[in-house]
């Protein structure tokens, strides 16, 4: 009898899969397609790890899974290679980046391919090539054509040793995280794109996304809508006005107070008196703190008396006009009213410096806290008692009149930051020219080529070392022919990520970034997996695409249709993997070991639902490769033996269909976990009807299908038997076994899962099954699971037949 080696039958597989081209796709419009993609990795020195094993394993069991059912499935891979690893190891050791890029795709792909990930290569793409980035640039041409890309002086973090630009990260208690150097503020000239203009449309969007929950939370945070007003109010002796923004004009009655803003344009200018010094100081101070620490409601008030007031437009009282780092510069109007009684943080700051308390609403329900929410107007002269929500129209109408106040909608999210002053990068296709300012390189000049050079370094002036290559940096004004400079900093990796998606459909066109027509065909991405990039990625592309579509260049506004966001493979304790505590498990070595691919993917599908993080577990895996010994020892025994028996067992042929239907809908629920189960199931069942004898038609069938249902997860193994069963040419192309409704029918019940009340899912179980079971089954269901991640069970009700309750 065979014994079950993977080493000997994954790799004849993998290049059986490569000659014939079982996965290059092609458009058919008489075919339903299915486009499937991971993110596109980072193709690092390091080399594929657990979370690239297990998202590229989820994208490539979705693939197989409709291949088997007759669409046209599009699975396609590409490299997100600019970006500062591969600019550091330039820099260090002298190659250049493209060098070693090249070098790491190739490991990657050898890796790709053992994981038996199957792949359109046809259609790779890779950012840092001219004939990708010539795109990126292109579609950078055509934002600044419609205004989405433009330049402003904005303050960054410099160091003043190093000589350079720093992120946000970099900088550690103000402190250069190179270093140690106190960080300063420069101001200097740096690209934007515009996506707050579409700060709506991608909030309208997003409700109708099969996305998760949490990804949509958290980008409905991230772009911040506020509806609120501004009001503005007189300074007393002077003819500026200071406008403020506030969610709660129907406190202004209570307002004791004025903050604006540290590095708000009016803050030193209102500076007098014995304080101003103090103020002065106070302002240099906290300009220099990082907004992240200024958010930090725990830590504790400060701010400094300008010397100046205000008038309240309500009524006509004095307030002083205070600086005050809580108050951000970037969000709103930077000034706002503070309202002691009603906003915590005003709270805070009044007791602290002794300003007035002044309540001016009765909350309706006297059991709340004090700040937020509604109730009746009190101390508000003729507001006083109208409903909170009816006061803010009130007021804002009578405000309005007096041209002092109108309504207004602020978004938290800021324009993305574009500009890098990094070599290892796309350039920006922009030609500074003295008489024409800043013009876009057009079409038939680019792409703009990133010039060789030999140090990578930046030079510290704060430019990236574009800078330094005169013959590349002067140039001709593309509109009067006269001098120019280029543009020497280079693109944000993101925008390479924005598009690719879409190249991916029509990775050769070398007239177009795509052909609509085409782009249209494949998209949306039917299923777009990754576990990373919330906000950021996911934000971008969709932003681009909102253009795009605008633009008329595709038929859609969401580039993804269903987001598949999985969890973390964490260590053996639990813990994150990491290279230093030594605890990483490199997916190749699993292979090595003599496990083989298909187990090692069926058991990082098996670990859990995919949402939620999971630690790595030797014996799991272990008994995820005796599973499929199983499945191969009762082929090789169902291939042996005589096969006496000839009646048709009905019972067989029940369970059978039963687990065709289960595993069919668990597959389409990316209930991956519950697949393993149910064919683990299957084959224990299977043994049990073996000690009958085998019948042949029967037996050949079931194992067939048997085979058919494992081949997305273990695709080597299912060919291997599917070949020895003398089934014809790759399950992938065999069509996937049908059930028939009146066999598969168990004595099946629905309970219903509720989680806090609210019903999450419903599971088919067996009548007979237990409250245990079915309280497993229920909290292993993703989308009940998605709800209890991280939290306490306080209260589990099960009402047999029909309903089981978390309370959590
Ligand atoms: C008066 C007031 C009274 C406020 C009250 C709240 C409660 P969201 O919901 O996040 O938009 N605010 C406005 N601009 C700010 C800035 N640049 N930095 C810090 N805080 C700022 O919050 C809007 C509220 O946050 C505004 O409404 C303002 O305080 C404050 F009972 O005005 B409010």
């Amino acid at each position: 009898m065979k014994r079950y080696n993977p080493s000997d039958i994954e790799l004849k597989w993998q290049s059986k899969w490569d000659e014939s081209r079982i996965n290059v796709a092609k458009k058919d419009d008489n075919l339903k397609k299915m486009y499937v993609s991971g993110m596109f990795p980072y193709p690092s020195g390091a080399g594929m790890h657990i979370g690239h094993a297990f998202s590229y394993t989820i994208v490539d069991t979705i693939g197989r899974f409709y291949r088997q059912h007759g669409y046209n499935v599009l699975t396609p891979m590409g490299w997100d290679t600019f970006g500062l690893p591969s600019e550091n190891y330039a820099i260090k050791t002298g190659i250049a980046p493209a060098v070693v890029t090249a070098q790491n795709i190739a490991n990657f792909k050898k890796q790709f391919s053992r994981m038996g990930v199957g792949i359109d290569w046809t259609r790779e793409v890779n950012s840092s090539d001219p004939e990708y980035y010539k795109w990126t640039q292109w579609v950078f041409t055509q934002l600044f054509d419609k205004g989405l890309a433009y330049q402003k002086e904005s303050l960054q973090w410099w160091c003043p040793v190093d000589k350079t630009v720093l992120a946000n990260e970099q900088v550690e208690a103000g402190n250069c995280w190179r270093c140690g150097t106190a960080v300063e503020k420069k101001s200097m000239k740096q690209w934007f794109f515009k996506i707050t203009d579409y700060a709506d449309s991608l909030l309208d969007e997003l409700e109708d996304l099969d996305w998760p929950n949490k990804i949509k939370v958290a980008q409905t945070n991230w772009i911040g809508k506020s509806q609120g007003a501004e009001v503005s109010f007189k300074i007393e002796n002077k003819e500026d006005l200071i406008t403020v923004f506030t969610t709660r004009p129907d406190t202004i009655f209570g307002a004791s107070a004025i903050i604006l803003a540290p590095e708000h344009e009016l803050s030193k200018g209102l500076l007098q008196g014995p304080n101003a010094d103090f103020a002065r100081e106070y302002i240099e101070q906290s300009i220099k703190k990082s907004e992240i620490d200024r958010m930090n409601d725990s830590r504790e008030k400060t701010g400094a008396f300008t010397g100046s007031y205000a008038i309240n437009p309500a009524n006509g009282e004095s307030l002083p006009i205070w600086v005050a780092d809580y108050v951000l510069g970037g969000y709103g109007t930077g000034a706002i009213m503070v309202v002691p009684a009603h906003d915590e943080r005003d709270y805070a700051f009044a007791v602290k410096y002794n300003l007035p308390i002044i309540k001016v609403y009765e909350k309706s329900n006297p059991g709340d806290s004090n700040f937020g929410g509604e109730g009746k107007l009190v101390n508000s002269y003729h507001f006083d008692g109208l409903e909170t929500s009816e006061a803010r129209e009130q007021i804002v109408a009578w405000l309005e009149e007096q041209w002092i106040g109108k309504n207004k909608t602020t978004f938290k999210m800021r324009d993305w930051l574009i500009s890098r002053q990094r070599y290892w990068g796309a350039p920006i296709p922009i030609i500074h020219c003295e008489k024409d300012g800043a013009v876009p390189v057009p079409e038939d000049q680019l792409p703009v080529m990133l010039p060789e050079v030999k140090d990578y370094a930046p030079k510290g002036d704060g430019r990236s070392v574009l800078a330094t290559v005169e013959e590349w940096v002067n140039t001709k004004c593309p509109k009067c022919g006269g001098p120019a400079k280029r543009e020497t900093d280079t693109m944000d990796g993101y925008a390479c990520s924005s598009w690719y998606l879409l190249r991916y459909t029509d990775p050769k066109n070398t007239h177009a970034a795509w052909n609509p027509d085409v782009v249209n065909y494949w998209s949306p991405v039917d299923y777009y997996v990754g576990g990373d990039h919330a906000v950021a990625h996911l934000l971008y592309v969709r932003f681009w695409t909102h253009v795009f579509n605008e633009m008329g260049l595709v038929n859609f506004k969401e580039p993804v249709k269903k987001l598949v966001f999985h969890g973390h493979i964490n260590a053996e304790d639990g813990s994150k993997m990491s290279k230093s505590k030594g605890n990483v498990v490199d997916p190749l070595d699993v292979i090595d070991q003599g496990y083989g691919a298909d187990a090692l993917r069926t058991y990082l599908l098996f670990m859990g639902p995919l949402e939620l993080d999971a630690p790595w577990d030797s014996k799991g895996i272990a008994g995820v490769y005796r599973f499929i010994n199983r499945v191969w020892v009762l082929t090789q025994e169902f291939l042996a033996s005589e096969k006496k028996s000839t009646k048709n067992d009905e019972a067989l042929l029940r369970l059978t269909h039963k687990t065709i239907k289960k595993v069919t809908d668990d597959y389409k629920r990316l209930s991956f976990n519950t697949v393993v189960a149910a064919l683990m199931e299957f084959t224990n069942e299977l043994y049990k009807f073996k000690v009958d004898g085998f019948s042949e038609e029967q037996w050949k069938s079931s194992l067939s299908v048997l085979v058919q249902l494992i081949a997305p997860l273990a695709p080597h193994a299912a060919d291997e038997l599917w070949s020895q069963l003398d089934q014809q040419g790759f399950v992938q192309n065999s069509s996937w076994p049908v059930w028939d409704d009146k066999l598969a029918q168990d004595e099946n019940i629905t309970i219903v899962v509720q989680v806090n009340g609210k019903v999450r899912a419903r599971l088919q179980v067996s009548k007979d099954e237990t409250e245990d079971n079915i309280k497993s089954l229920a909290s292993a269901d993703a989308h009940v699971a998605e709800y209890l991640e991280g939290k306490e069970i306080k209260k589990f009700i099960y009402v047999p037949g029909r309903l089981v309750s978390f309370v959590v």
